[in-house]
């Protein structure tokens, strides 16, 4: 059989930056986000030198951490302090937030380095970072901006401001630099759902949650698919549809997931895509509009297509 011919490559040189994408943002919103895609770009570079071993100590969480992921913290606070446009920084790697500069627009909060099981194993691993005007606790319908960063094959960024979400990948130029360019432009959840992953022990699930599992294999026809990162399998749901959870268990009932750090940043991106998100509260809210006192906070986590996501709370109410 005659191999088929190969599509022509994309012409990339008419393809918009993010810089120039980012023009319709308010200039303070759209610098932090540019900066954040250099700095995350860059940060790619040294990540061989921690790629071994785990750093010796803890997190607040309890949580032993790898190398990598003090120093993604570290990296990541300082560049985005240097850029005059951070006022705090909240991560889920820092013991306290870094009040710096009282004068400056942004709020932001930081999953430095999402899915650090997968470094040693060479899966995907990535950022999320939530920027706010206005200071913490806050729900996430107030962000001004989401957006994350997936190390990957090829390496992904995806924001949104409010007008959509849109998603660039590094492109390496004949000289050597690179930039993002726009891969996808408006991105939906498609209709019809393909993937499914959901996190924790299936043994200390809510019964009601194991068997909406079963119907997503066997009524829905979507595909188990889960890889260990956060970012990696948010990515999924948003290009192939379908439904994530990471929720309470008889062992956690708030579930792993950091509401700030994780849950609201890529709530905010599910549902500007068309998605849905849902807390696992009976009052049967969106993550957007969950709200704690610490920045530290876990919630249970359901996000993924608004079909599925009512289905799911119909399940559980029985
Ligand atoms: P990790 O602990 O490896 O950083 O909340 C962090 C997170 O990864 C998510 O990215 C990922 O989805 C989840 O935890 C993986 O948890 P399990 O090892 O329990 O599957």
């Amino acid at each position: 059989m005659l191999s088929p011919k190969p599509s022509a490559p994309l012409d990339v040189s008419k393809l918009p930056t993010l810089d120039s994408h980012l023009k319709s943002l308010p200039p303070d919103l759209a610098r932090l986000i540019s900066s954040f895609a250099q700095i995350s770009m860059d940060m790619q570079t040294q990540f061989p030198k921690y790629l071994r071993g785990a750093s010796g100590d803890r997190n607040k969480y309890g949580e032993a951490t790898a190398k990598l992921d003090v120093w993604a913290n570290g990296h990541l606070c300082d560049s985005l302090i240097k850029t005059g446009l951070v006022r705090t920084i909240h991560s889920e790697e820092l013991g306290q937030p870094i009040y710096y500069n009282d004068s400056a627009p942004f709020v932001v909060t930081l999953d430095p380095l999402d899915g650090s099981s997968n470094i040693v194993t060479n899966n995907p691993f990535g950022i999320i970072m939530g920027i706010y005007r206005d200071d913490l606790p806050q729900k996430g319908r107030k962000l001004a901006a989401a957006v994350y960063k997936l190390y990957g094959p090829v390496n992904t960024l995806v924001y949104s401001a409010g007008l959509g979400v849109h998603e660039f990948v590094k492109h390496y130029h004949a000289d050597g630099s690179a930039e993002f360019l726009l891969l996808n432009e408006n991105i939906e959840l498609p209709k019809k759902a393909e993937v499914f992953g959901i996190g924790s022990d299936p043994l200390a699930w809510d019964s009601r949650l194991r068997s909406f599992a079963k119907d997503l294999f066997k009524k829905e026809k979507l595909k188990a698919r889960y890889c260990g990162s956060f970012v990696a399998d948010f990515s999924q749901v948003l290009h192939k549809g379908g439904f994530f959870a990471y929720p309470s268990t008889s062992k956690n009932p708030d579930g792993k997931f950091r509401l700030y750090y994780e849950c609201i940043p890529l709530a905010y991106l599910c549902e500007e895509a068309g998605g849905a998100s849902w807390d696992g509260r009976a009052s049967g809210g969106s993550i957007l509009d969950s709200k704690a006192d610490s920045a530290d906070a876990r919630s249970p986590l359901y996000l993924g297509n608004k079909d599925l996501i009512a289905k799911l709370k119909s399940a559980m109410r029985n």
